[in-house]
Order: structure tokens, then C-alpha cells, then sequence
């Protein structure tokens, strides 16, 4: 894969890093070059429409946009492009549930695909966004399949430590 960006990261703060950087450790871990940018709708909504009028053009492919309070970001970032754009609710007020709606209750014509709030919501939204770039690169296919073949060893794995600890309670 080239090295330029395919996934746009935008979060509304610096203080929403942490989330984003849930996505952006497994985009890195499947080699998909990204680029974030901290980017508000509220507080920097010139700059954040030239970046978002001018992602597709430089090879952006998707959009993952995480804010908290009333999240317009991932909304705003949708109005200006046809990238598909993914939402991810932060919680900064009220358990993160004022940025779910604001991100998820889309009017119909501009669609963000939203998803849970914080961590595992970016998590979600990296593989999706693979999920995505994966339909046409034969690579990602592979690696997508071989991410939940391990997923789910390591599941069965916690199963098997998790029987060894019944003489602890049984004794
Ligand atoms: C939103 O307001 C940001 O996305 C952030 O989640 C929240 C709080 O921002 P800060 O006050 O931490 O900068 O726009």
C-alpha cells in the first residue's frame, strides 16, 4: 500500500486523542496510512470545511470523525464530502449520550455511520473503515480474516485460563 493517507481522522479537541487513538493504533496495525488533524465545527469551522472540501482529492477514502457535547463534527464532515463518514461519539457530558444522538440523528440525505461511544466505537470504526478500503485490496482482505481468526483464539484461550481457576473457587 502507497503511504499516502486513506483514512481522515478529525476530532473536535486535543482532549479526544485518547479515542482516536484506539482507531488509530489498528489502522497502524494493518498498514493503512492515516492522517488526523484536530478540527472543530464549532470553534474552527472555516479551516475544518477546507480540509474536509479538499480530503477526497488527496486521496483520502474515509472520514472517522470523534467529538463529544453537541457533535456536529462528524455531521458537518458528511455536508462537505462523499467520502463515507464515520462517527464516533466521545463522552465528554451527560456518559458521552448527548454526542451519540447529535452524531447518529442525521437528517435523511447526509449520512454518517455512527458508532458506539469512546474506545471501543474508534476501534469499531478503524475496521470498519478497513472493511471498506479492504473491498478493493485483496491484501486487507486477508488481513481482516486473519484479525478475527485470532480474535477469536484468543477468546477460547481466556476460556481455557478461565477453567483452571475453578479449583480456586471450588477449591
Ligand atoms: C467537543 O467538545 C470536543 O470534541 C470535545 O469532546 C468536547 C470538549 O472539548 P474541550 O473543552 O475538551 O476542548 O467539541
Amino acid at each position: 500500500m502507497s503511504t499516502t493517507p486513506r483514512v481522515g481522522m478529525l476530532m473536535g479537541s486535543l482532549s479526544d486523542k485518547p479515542v482516536l487513538e484506539a482507531a488509530a493504533r489498528i489502522l497502524h496495525e494493518f498498514g493503512v496510512p492515516f492522517e488526523w488533524r484536530v478540527l472543530s465545527a464549532h470553534r474552527t469551522p472555516n479551516e475544518a470545511h477546507a480540509y474536509i472540501g479538499t480530503a477526497e482529492e488527496r486521496g483520502i477514502r474515509v472520514m472517522i470523525c470523534a467529538a463529544g457535547m453537541a457533535a456536529h463534527l462528524a455531521g458537518v464532515t458528511a455536508s462537505g464530502t462523499i467520502l463515507p463518514v464515520l462517527g464516533v461519539p466521545v463522552n465528554a457530558s451527560l456518559d458521552g449520550m448527548d454526542a451519540l444522538l447529535a452524531t447518529v440523528q442525521m437528517p435523511p440525505g447526509i449520512p454518517v455511520a455512527t458508532f458506539g461511544i469512546g474506545r471501543a466505537g474508534a476501534k469499531n470504526a478503524a475496521l470498519h473503515a478497513i472493511q471498506i478500503l479492504a473491498l478493493s485490496d485483496d491484501g486487507l482482505r486477508s488481513a481482516l480474516r486473519a484479525h478475527r481468526k485470532a480474535q477469536a483464539e484468543k477468546v477460547l484461550a481466556s476460556s481455557d485460563e478461565l477453567q483452571k481457576t475453578v479449583a480456586e473457587i471450588v477449591g
